[in-house]
């Protein structure tokens, strides 16, 4: 009977493991970039539970050379005595039984989970191998598995006193995901997160695969107030982080909720949310019991001091505005509602946080009322703002501008109608308007020419925005409207393609229309309406053969190819290197080349796009020595024949491969004429475009307020930072 049981069990294992691999998107909601990278986060969730449970303190995440991932904690050790009924260790329950978790008695709730709260079990089913390491009651324990199943059982391997922990490494199935490798970026930013929401939890993560491994150590003794801080780190602060927290018996147990808030000078609101570690990006009760809590905290103190009179007629968004709040709360059972799931659902959440935050902001007012007035100040004049708008809109909608009714004369339109099939080219300059104008397909492809400067709307609020002409144009090509009568529906275009010169002032429009569409239409973002054109920086002849080459990187990569056809590279013995390799060391010479161009060029446009010191451009110097003598480190020591002349190697190399070329820089899109304009960047067979997309909008959000907003000293410090990549800058 015992014997069958087992049998029947062991069939159910086998079944859910099935299941997970057959249906992979089931469980972790799918098999690219974002699922790959979830099978990590499932992990360390478990980690954070042991963390929060009271066992944890340390978390290891390490990338290792052959792509796997390992994930350590110095928790209690998956226990690995027999399972009561399942006849088999409870670890390997744990690795192998869907849903194992946390739910093996109601009480204990797992409290961290993925968006999909799966449990390990499921990363095994979708790893092509597992291993896990068990540290507990003086023994090291060994268990491993592929694809869900066990292929070595469980053993003991040595002893380790009285040390515990849990150590989980995996490499994904690549015949289920499309994604290749993790990326440390993804990773790091979803573990800064979690030791902001688990305050004192230390996540060290290092990236072994690759060369040059990256390390980091998240932890945060602040918590979300920190968290606060870092959202804001570019902005000029108008309050204090306010902090407040509770818990109260809900209908599931005990609900906990951390609030932490902070007024800034800027005239966006970021509310990010979360519910046991989940970000709630549709946000649900919790939100709606902070918002709730706000107004109606921020309306009694005004009119109990006389700061806000009836007329005033405020509304939540203009208490918002200059906000940045993250809520967190941890509930028992959670309900999880919304297109994407992430809209937390238990209806007693609004009332708890709600009288949480009245209670303790209206004591924090009571107690702070310079802080008060200045909030209260703050919202009064967004309301006047918003007033000011809905005149401007008015007026601008009788002059048709809004509803698309009459389009602008600058707008070369397409005659297709089925917006699937059309695009819009935003083109800087007329001359470059011009060429595409008459290169383009006019059937689906539509060009707007931007003459005047594009405002910046990182500075500016509604009503100064809808005063500037080239956003009027833009905001009625487009089709949707703006502000509250936003209608996505009515987008005319479904590829809206940003055009410019690759130079400093392409890459500053650029930067503000994009500023633009994430703060003022972040629909078109996240359905993928938005485009970079990619026209080629170079043409290049061979032989009367005409070829296009997009970037510096591709130029380089082409003459160093060429040009190490038969030319030695001979390292200080005087062994001459294999080719590959020879290719290798002159590609790394010339990002170190380019590094130091771009920040030449940075530094000379600082004053005017970016407004930073000297000291970026100073920083230079000193970055490219780095670099330099860690390519020494790297077997080319300084009594190699080509020491000190790096730089010249290089150059030699790339003459060779010029030779027999004629290379052509195009300075602007106005160098070309309107057949190769349209042939290398807007024909739909052959042009590159880069589709803009938000994987991370905290990151973005961050990144759009350093780059335009007034604060001039952490953008300095970001350029130094990240000199070596300023490239990306441009986006
Ligand atoms: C490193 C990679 C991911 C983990 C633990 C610790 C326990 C545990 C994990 O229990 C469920 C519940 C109680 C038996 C719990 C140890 C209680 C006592 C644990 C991890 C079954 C599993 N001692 N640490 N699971 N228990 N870390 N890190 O997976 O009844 S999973």
């Amino acid at each position: 009977m015992a014997e069958n049981n087992y049998n029947a069990e062991n069939i159910q294992v086998l079944e859910g493991m099935e299941a997970v691999r057959k249906r992979p998107a089931m469980y972790i909601g799918d098999t690219g970039e974002r699922g790959y990278h979830h099978l990590v986060y499932e992990v360390v969730d478990n980690s954070i539970d042991e963390a929060l449970a009271g066992y944890c303190t340390s978390v290891e995440v390490f990338i290792n050379p052959d792509g796997s991932v390992t994930v350590q904690d110095d928790g209690r050790g998956i226990p690995v005595d027999m399972h009561p009924t399942q006849r088999r260790p409870a670890i390997e329950v744990v690795l192998t039984v869907l849903h194992a978790g946390g739910k093996f008695d109601g009480s204990n709730y797992k409290v961290s989970g993925g968006l999909h709260g799966v449990g390990v079990s499921c990363v095994n089913a979708l790893s092509e191998w597992m291993k896990v390491e068990v540290r507990r009651g003086g023994k090291v324990h060994r268990m491993e598995f592929s694809r869900g199943q066990v292929t070595k059982p469980l053993e003991v391997v040595g002893e380790c006193g009285g040390e515990t922990g849990t150590k989980v490494t995996f490499f994904p199935d690549h015949t289920i995901f499309s994604c290749r490798a993790f990326k440390a970026e993804i990773l790091c930013s979803r573990l800064r997160e979690l030791a902001f929401l688990n305050k004192g939890v230390t996540i060290h993560f290092r990236d072994d695969e690759g060369d040059g491994s990256i390390e980091e150590t998240f932890r945060y003794d602040g918590g979300i107030d920190e968290f606060v801080g870092y959202l804001n780190e570019n902005k000029k602060p108008l309050s204090p982080v306010m902090h407040f927290e509770g818990s109260k018996e809900g209908v599931t147990g005990m609900v906990q909720a951390e609030i932490s808030m902070q007024y800034v000078d800027s005239y966006s609101t970021i509310e990010q949310t979360y519910c046991n570690n989940i970000h709630t990006i549709e946000g649900g009760t919790h939100l709606s019991g902070f918002r709730r809590a706000l107004t109606t905290t921020i309306n009694k103190y005004g009119a109990d001091n006389k700061l806000i009179k009836e007329k005033d007629s405020l509304t939540g968004d203009d208490m918002r505005e200059g906000l940045t709040v993250v809520v967190s709360v941890k509930v028992p059972q959670p309900q999880f509602e919304g297109q994407t799931k992430t809209k937390l659902g238990n209806g007693e959440v609004e009332g708890i946080v709600s009288s949480i935050v009245s209670e303790r902001l209206m004591t924090f007012f009571e107690e702070n009322p310079a802080i008060a007035k200045t909030v209260i100040e703050k919202t009064l004049l967004a309301a006047r703002a918003r007033e000011a708008a809905r005149a401007a809109r008015e007026s601008t909608r009788r002059k048709g501008v809004m509803d698309g009714l009459s389009l602008p004369g600058k707008l070369r339109d397409c005659s297709e109608r089925d917006p699937a099939k059309t695009e819009l080219y935003l083109v800087e300059g007329d001359s470059a308007g011009g060429s595409a104008c008459k290169g383009r397909d006019r059937a689906t492809q539509a060009i707007l020419p931007l003459r005047g400067k594009v405002i910046n709307v990182e500075k500016a609020r509604i009503d100064r925005m809808l005063a500037n002409n080239e956003i009027r144009t833009l905001i009625t090509a487009i089709g949707c409207g703006f502000a509250d009568e936003w209608d996505i529906s009515k987008v005319r275009y479904h590829k809206i393609v940003i055009m410019t010169d690759a130079d400093v002032d392409g890459a500053h429009i650029r930067t503000l229309l994009l500023t633009f569409f994430f703060r003022k239409m972040p629909e078109l973002i996240e359905k993928g309406y938005v485009y970079l054109a990619q026209p080629p920086l170079y043409k290049v002849e061979r032989r009367k053969k005409v070829e296009y080459v997009l970037t510096d990187a591709d130029l380089t990569e082409k003459l160093l190819t060429l040009g190490l056809d038969d030319f030695e590279v001979k390292d200080g013995a005087g062994a001459a290197l294999e080719p590959e390799r020879a290719k290798l060391f002159l590609k790394l010479l010339a990002e170190i080349e380019a590094t130091a161009k771009a920040l030449e060029e940075r530094g000379a446009d600082a004053k005017e796009l970016l407004s930073a010191d000297a000291a970026a451009a100073g920083a230079s110097a000193s970055l490219v020595k780095k670099q330099f003598s860690s390519l020494s480190g790297y077997g080319y020591g300084p009594e190699s024949w080509f020491s000190g002349d790096l730089p010249k190697l290089l150059d030699r190399v790339r003459e060779h491969g010029r030779q027999g070329l004629s290379i052509m820089r195009f300075k602007g899109l106005g160098e070309m004429d309107a057949p190769e304009l349209y042939d290398t960047t807007m024909n739909p067979e052959k042009r590159h475009m880069l589709k803009v997309g938000i994987s991370d909008a905290m990151e973005a959000d961050r990144m759009f307020s350093l780059l335009m907003g007034d604060e001039v000293e952490p953008r300095r410090k970001f350029i130094e930072d990240n000199a070596l990549s300023v490239r990306n800058l441009d986006f």
